[in-house]
């Protein structure tokens, strides 16, 4: 095993990356930020939680696909205290740290998650790049910028909020990561709509389980805002169909 680090006065992140690859899983919990750190399998999936949850407006677009229900899931809180493979940060392009989550992140993986993306010298819109998770339940942290979209977001916008989860999703694979939690990436300093942001989310979420589903075990939205809580649980049923409820499948 690699030399002990205390990952709170180490300087060095490489060492201390190389240290927390050596440790167990369990080994690990011991370095965390924080003791109320959220275990992936006390998460509901979608298919647990949407019991009984039907599309209202319209029909839904795709398929009922039980197999994706149970790789996705809607998550309200911090994303820090996740313990899952990679955590989704909302950067800006110089990944030196700001505001909003990626305040949060960069305040709790601590001062070497900034060292490391001191060497990745800036990340474009659109595009991702993967650190270490350092103190965080997380293993790892995918840094991605998502478009400024202050109003209407123009069609190049809609693309680059796409490519900022596929981007990332395509490092979660490379890396073999199974599970991922994403942000509600620019809907907040950068101004994207949230209604708008989340149907690039879904529809992107769904189109990638449909061609990689095995590669995963799970793929969570995190929310913050109870605004967000809302639109996706309106908007989830129509990307992920559900069973209608049990009084109502005779009927239909
Ligand atoms: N866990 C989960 N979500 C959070 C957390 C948290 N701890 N904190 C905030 N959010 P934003 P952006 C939500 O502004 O719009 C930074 O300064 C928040 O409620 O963090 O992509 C960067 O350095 C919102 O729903 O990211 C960039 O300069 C979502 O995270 C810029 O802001 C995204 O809001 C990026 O702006």
């Amino acid at each position: 095993m690699a030399a002990k680090v205390d990952l709170s006065t180490s300087t060095d992140w490489k060492e201390a990356k190389a240290f927390l690859k050596s440790l167990s899983d369990k080994q690990r919990e011991e370095h965390y930020f924080c003791r109320d750190f959220v275990k992936l399998k006390k998460i509901p999936t979608w298919k647990d939680m949407a019991k009984g949850a039907t599309t209202k407006e319209e029909e839904p677009q795709y398929k009922k696909d039980k197999a994706l229900n149970e790789k996705i899931s809607l998550f309200r809180g911090d994303i820090t205290k996740l313990e899952v493979d990679a955590i989704v940060n909302a950067a800006n392009s110089s990944l030196l740290g700001g505001g909003g989550v990626d305040g949060c992140i960069h305040r709790a993986a601590g001062h070497l998650l900034t060292e490391e993306c001191r060497t990745l010298h800036s990340c474009e819109t659109g595009k991702a790049k993967i650190t270490g998770g350092y103190r965080l339940p997380a293993k790892y942290v995918i840094h991605t910028v998502g478009p400024i979209a202050q109003g209407d977001p123009s069609p190049s916008q809609v693309q680059e909020l796409r490519n900022c989860y596929v981007n990332s999703l395509q490092l979660a694979l490379e890396h073999r990561l199974r599970s991922v939690a994403f942000p509600c990436i620019s809907t907040g300093v950068f101004g994207y709509p949230n209604e708008a942001a989340a149907e690039v989310v879904l529809s992107t979420l769904r189109e990638w389980l449909e061609e990689h589903k095995d590669k995963v075990d799970r793929l969570l939205i995190c929310v913050f805002l109870e605004k967000d809580e809302e639109i996706y649980r309106k908007r989830l049923p129509h990307f992920f169909p559900v069973d209608p409820p049990a009084g109502l499948q005779s009927q239909l």
